[in-house]
């Protein structure tokens, strides 16, 4: 009777609280609970041992990362709802701490629209202890949704260069997804500075979206349209995004951010048209046999379909391209085979200038940028751009833009040394943007998991406030005209899983809540609360 009073008051309560439980698994019918393996190698079996209860769910024999159980997110979920996920995962053997990620798998009523897998959320877990996930997640409110499913996977890795680490076995158990009233979802602060309003007249500002998020019903919508006058696509323009296959190429949800960019009358930056990341094995090799490398005439010719592909279909709507991506090694010069580039190792330098000449022959009026990480901090990586952009620039390359990509920290590099860069690039008669602000609160990857404290909040505050003013000053004498960050709000930041997969990071101007930080206030100049 206890029990049954129990459960009792825990549904009341939750409903009460806005939530209504939709399904549990706590396996100890000793079912697999509608559970299913991703894969065809592991096996998915209820075992003795669980969080709570008699038993849990084990996952074995995973040969990839992307391996692991899945399950429809509710008998009949809506476009546009939310819902609450929490897992329990344990694991018994292998490294002292891994990262699990709840991921959920989207596919559509047109079964040849490609599906869409999202990391929702990583959390780092200790060896033989049982950590919790958990997520409040808004299914996109795309009405041709068919398929939505929520799995839980490691981090990913390329399924050839996944260890045993990465595939470790691993135990889920008591499953609870619940209906999240829409009164409870997190919503952006509508009476604070518009960012963009505060900028304007010196900088333009953006941000990094994903094609969810161009959607009324997702809470990241009010954000976007309120404080942000430019955005690029996080991963939606990508060659694995645009040309999954050779000659297939699925534009659908690039299409989705084109489309807000056109009616709101918000500049798109394109990203990216050639990178060593996130570009399918298929440029690379060989047709006849996929043992073998392509040819340095077919990977120029494939680049050269690419681009004017991708480039053609957004002509006139992607105002600036990054047309490559990354090409300057950490060491010196260019990024080679070593380094991840299979562009390099093929092509050597040439499929840079092929690059630009077939995006400005594919848009004359796109302008056409190179866009690199770490120029603010190494002098030694900032000058090999140098060289780099004013070879082509005396070979008569279309290159118009360097990229600033700004990822960097709250405790570095200083303001001075990013002016610096801004300033050298000036110089080449180049235009200069910053095109993928954050700044984590982390030092390095080996500092351990931390709250975003007071403290570091107000660090972080001052760091941001200190860069928007130097952005401005250097803008106002036109050496800058545009500052995107990577990403609105630290719910959706790629620093949760780099370096370290599961360390959560807090790198943005809103939070977790989408509610505005200190670091937003600096930004406009006001203390919280309170109109500039
Ligand atoms: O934000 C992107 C993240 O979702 C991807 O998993 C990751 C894969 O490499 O790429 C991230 O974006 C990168 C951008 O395309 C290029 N510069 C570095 C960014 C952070 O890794």
């Amino acid at each position: 009777v206890n029990k049954a009073l129990g459960t009792i008051t825990f549904v009341l309560l939750t409903v009460l609280a806005g939530a209504t439980p939709l399904w549990t698994s706590d396996f100890e019918s000793g079912s697999p609970d509608g559970w299913k393996p991703r894969g065809t190698s592991e096996q998915l079996t209820v075992v003795l041992g669980g969080h709570t209860g008699a038993s849990s769910l084990a996952i074995t024999g995973r040969t990839t990362t992307w391996q692991g159980p899945t399950h429809a997110l509710a008998p009949s979920w809506k476009p546009g709802s939310t819902y609450r996920i929490a897992v329990w995962v344990r694991y018994a053997r292998g490294p002292q701490t891994r990262a699990f990620n709840l991921s959920a798998e989207l596919g559509y009523q047109d079964a040849s629209a490609p599906h869409q897998y999202k990391n929702l959320v990583s959390v780092a877990v200790n060896r033989g202890e049982w950590g919790q996930i958990v997520y409040t997640y808004t299914v996109p409110a795309d009405p041709t949704l068919a398929l939505v499913e929520v799995y839980v996977e490691s981090p990913y890795k390329a399924d050839n260069q996944a260890t045993p680490d990465d595939t470790v076995d691993f135990q889920i158990d008591d499953v609870a997804v619940e209906a999240v009233a829409e009164a409870l979802r997190p919503v952006p602060q509508q009476d604070i500075p518009r960012l963009r309003d505060v900028l304007a007249g010196s900088l333009l500002v953006g941000t990094a979206v994903s094609p969810d998020q161009v959607n009324p019903a997702d809470p990241h919508f009010r954000l976007l349209t309120r404080h942000f006058g430019a955005i690029v696509p996080g991963n939606a323009m990508k060659p694995e995004a645009l040309q999954p296959q050779e000659g297939r190429f699925t534009f659908g949800q690039a299409d989705l951010l084109a489309d807000y960019a056109d009616r709101t009358g918000t500049k798109l930056r394109g990203h990216t048209l050639v990178w060593h990341q996130q570009t399918p094995s298929w440029f690379f090799t060989d047709p006849k046999d996929p043992k073998r490398p392509a040819s340095k005439e077919l990977l120029l010719s494939r680049l050269n379909t690419h681009i004017a592909e991708v480039v053609g279909h957004y002509r006139g709507q992607v105002s600036t391209w990054d047309v490559v991506n990354e090409v300057v090694s950490d060491r010196s010069g260019l990024r080679t085979g070593d380094e991840g580039s299979l562009w390099y190792a093929i092509a050597g330098a040439d499929y840079i200038d092929a690059a630009f000449r077939a995006a400005r022959a594919a848009d004359p009026d796109a302008e056409l940028a190179i866009n690199d990480y770490n120029l603010e901090s190494s002098v030694a990586k900032r000058d090999a751009l140098y060289e780099l952009v004013k070879g082509m620039k005396a070979r008569g390359v279309p290159v118009d833009v360097v990229g600033l990509q700004g990822h960097i920290s709250i405790y570095g590099p200083s303001v001075d040394q990013f002016r610096q860069a801004i300033r050298k690039f000036a110089t080449l008669g180049v235009k200069v943007q910053v095109t993928e602000l954050d700044l984590s609160i982390y030092s390095g990857a080996s500092e351990p998991a931390k709250q975003p404290s007071a403290d570091i909040l107000a660090l972080q505050a001052r760091r941001y406030a200190e860069l928007f003013t130097m952005f401005r000053e250097e803008a106002r004498a036109g050496r800058l005209e545009l500052v995107m960050l990577w990403g609105s709000a630290d719910d959706d930041t790629w620093l949760d899983n780099f370096p370290v997969p599961g360390r959560l990071d807090a790198p943005l101007l809103f939070d977790r809540q989408l509610q505005a930080k200190p670091a937003f206030w600096a930004v406009v100049g006001a203390e919280a609360g309170k109109k500039p």
